[in-house]
């Protein structure tokens, strides 16, 4: 019998080239794994089943590399892709890992530095749309400060928005089919990254010259390392039709930035996430942005790749039974069961409905009283997911 969790292209699991790519390098430690090249890291990935690979600029050409080097390693990239068939719906810049981002690089105090950084997001651009990338993310991972004596954050903010109005101008004039996802953090590695959350970003993203073409990414580990719940990020983003992309992976709250395996930790909130994404119909990448434990070979990285993807289709079936599930689905009807004689007050406002709506009595006591029967639906809840309904 064919393994029902194994992935199949439909299922749109991404990874970054610096995901599986990650050396285990730490603030307090050294590299644990040798560091593989794009070519073979998409080989891997074609192994363990991934549909797409995303990357930043310098996962693929390094910082310093001359225009022969760039174009030699693009076209291994692309053999690679072409013999492997994995695909290319994300890229990003890397603009957080050289000292010149030291202050940022948008938001930097450096005038120059600001223009340094579009110069390198627009060659970031090209380099992604080459590949064949749909969706473009801006992770401002140094847009910040450590103390407030040093940037004013609403200046910080105007220069985010100048720079993501003149980019937006560029795929624009460059007739690009490409889309922009921004992607928040509440700190790590600056004290305060500007825009800490998605439902930041999303009030951001409405002053925006192009607001229509820009969209977020959220990630599990960063909007709960703010204490937050993904879901409800996630649900506001894709209600206001600006879920463009999504970050898989998985956190334990107040810890730094762990980037777990997907599912690996908060599995009731991982379940909730799938059975949203799924029950809307998300259309885009599931892409797992985590690295393995630092304690793993290469081995052990497809174990943490094919355990990402693995674990998603778990809880999506997990989803489909949740709501197939006679019980369950009983028990919600009847919490939300509706007599129909509150709907003269549905509907556009007029003054009737007011002096009506004004006027009605309420059964304050029954309302009050009644019990949700929420406990009970947690409980099933909590029985399918560990596996003994
Ligand atoms: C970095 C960060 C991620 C972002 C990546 C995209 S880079 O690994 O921790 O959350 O999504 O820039
Ligand atoms: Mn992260
Ligand atoms: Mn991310």
């Amino acid at each position: 019998m064919s393994d029902p969790y194994e992935p199949q292209p439909e299922h749109k699991f991404t990874f970054g080239l610096w995901t599986v790519g990650s050396t285990g390098r730490d603030q307090f430690g050294l590299p644990v794994r040798e560091s593989l090249s794009p070519v073979q890291l998409v080989h891997l990935l074609a192994e363990v089943g991934a549909y797409g690979v995303n990357f930043h600029d310098n996962d693929l050409v390094p910082f310093n590399a001359s225009k022969a080097e760039r174009d030699q390693i693009v076209s291994d990239f692309k053999k690679a892709l072409a013999a492997t068939g994995l695909v290319v719906p994300m890229a990003t810049t890397n603009l957080f890992n050289h000292s010149i981002f030291k202050d940022g690089a948008f938001t930097a105090n450096d005038h120059k530095v600001r223009k340094f950084a579009l110069q390198k997001t627009m060659q970031a651009i090209d380099l992604g749309v080459e590949l064949g990338a749909k969706v473009f993310v801006f992770w401002g991972g140094r847009e910040g400060v450590e103390s407030d004596a040093t940037k004013d954050p609403a200046l910080g903010l105007k220069r985010y928005r100048d720079a993501l109005n003149f980019l937006s101008d560029y795929v624009i004039d460059q007739c690009y089919d490409l889309k922009f996802a921004l992607e928040s953090k509440p700190n790590e590695p600056r004290g305060d990254i500007f825009l800490p959350t998605t439902g930041a970003m999303l009030g951001f993203i409405e002053t925006l010259d192009h607001s229509d073409m820009v969209g977020v990414n959220p990630e599990f580990a960063h909007e709960v390392m703010a204490g937050l719940n993904f879901l409800h990020a996630v649900a506001q983003a894709w209600e206001m039709g600006k879920l463009f992309h999504i970050d898989l992976n998985d956190q334990n709250v107040g810890r730094f930035d762990q980037d777990w395996r997907f599912g690996s930790y908060n599995i009731k909130q991982s379940f909730f996430l799938v059975k949203f994404l799924e029950d809307v119909g998300y259309t885009g990448s599931r892409h797992f942005d985590a690295h393995a434990y630092r304690t793993e070979d290469y081995e052990g990285v497809k174990d943490f790749a094919r355990g990402c993807m693995r674990t998603y289709l778990i809880l999506k079936e997990k989803a489909a039974r949740f709501n197939a599930d006679q019980e369950i689905q009983e028990l919600l009807k009847a919490i939300n069961a509706d007599d129909g004689s509150m709907s003269d007050f549905d509907g556009e406002y007029s003054p009737e409905k007011v002096s009506k709506l004004k006027s009605h009595q309420f059964d304050i006591q029954t309302l009050s009283q009644r019990g949700l029967m929420y406990e009970r639906l947690d409980q099933l809840t909590i029985d399918l997911l560990l596996g003994v309904r």
